[in-house]
């Protein structure tokens, strides 16, 4: 008797050691997601629980009838805009600062999407997640919004707009096609969520007439056309996973 515990305890333990983070395996309602299958930053976040093999708690959030500008859901994100994710009594907003927990609550886990460990790496690291969000995702997301989102709400592209911004991101793009020349990904050789994080825009971006800029840089297009290919990715960006998930 004594025995067979001091063995559940053992094993335990091993698991907890092995996995690194305590209670690894019951997640399943971990974390619950308001989001909008949609939604752009909503498959940066749901990317992220992929690549680690996390499962989820989906709760519909619809954009295209404004529930996010009703006091019941700003009463959870002031800012009206989903993803916003809840672990227990925690809750964030930001897709970025999401992704950022989640890959640090899981480090051991599926897809490692940082270098915890080495400082200089995560500086690099680092600095190419801020390199998309102050470089690449301003332009980014104001070609996506008039080609892609306004129309689907019925609404016309502005092609002033559009002209004006696409040197905005052709900019960005040629310092990108030079890092690419010498690295197989932006942070160096293996994929992190700094890579995961263009990928929102870049899947709406391949639809529009914009998709010629990354194509026409043979750096950026093969890096683009790897990130894109990602089973993680194919799910986040899948619509029917987001209620499939709803249904488990
Ligand atoms: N910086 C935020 C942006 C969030 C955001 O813009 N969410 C959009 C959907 S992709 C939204 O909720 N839009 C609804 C609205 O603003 O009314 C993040 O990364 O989470
Ligand atoms: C945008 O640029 C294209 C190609 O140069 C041009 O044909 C079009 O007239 C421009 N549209 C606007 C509204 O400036
Ligand atoms: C892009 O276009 C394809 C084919 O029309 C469609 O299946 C896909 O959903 C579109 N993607 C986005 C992000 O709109």
């Amino acid at each position: 008797m004594r025995f067979s515990r001091l063995l559940v305890t053992f094993s335990l333990m091993m698991m907890m050691a092995i996995s690194n983070e305590p209670f690894a395996l019951a997640h399943k309602e971990e974390y619950k997601i308001y989001g909008f299958p949609y939604s752009a930053s909503t498959w940066r976040v749901l990317a992220v629980l992929h690549e680690k093999g996390l499962s989820y708690y989906p709760i519909t959030v619809n954009l295209r009838t404004g529930e996010q500008k009703k006091p019941s859901f700003l009463s959870i994100n002031p800012f009206g805009q989903v993803p916003v994710l809840l672990d227990g009594h925690l809750k964030l907003t930001e897709s970025r600062a999401i992704s950022l927990y989640i890959e640090s609550a899981h480090r051991s886990r599926g897809t490692k999407l940082l270098n915890h460990k080495n400082y200089k790496k995560m500086g690099i690291e680092t600095m190419w997640m801020y390199i998309e969000s102050f470089e690449f995702d301003p332009p980014a997301t104001t070609l996506t919004f008039e080609q892609a989102i306004k129309p689907m709400t019925g609404l016309k592209t502005d092609y002033k707009v559009v002209n004006e911004t696409e040197p905005q991101l052709e900019k960005v793009l040629d310092i990108y096609e030079e890092r690419l020349k010498n690295s197989r990904f932006l942070a160096g050789n293996r994929f992190t969520l700094a890579d995961l994080f263009h990928l929102p825009n870049i899947e709406y971006l391949m639809n529009t007439t914009t998709k010629r800029l990354f194509e026409s840089r043979p750096n950026v297009h093969r890096w683009v056309a790897k990130i894109m290919a990602r089973p993680a990715w194919r799910k986040a960006c899948d619509a029917n996973a987001w209620y499939d998930e709803m249904e488990n």
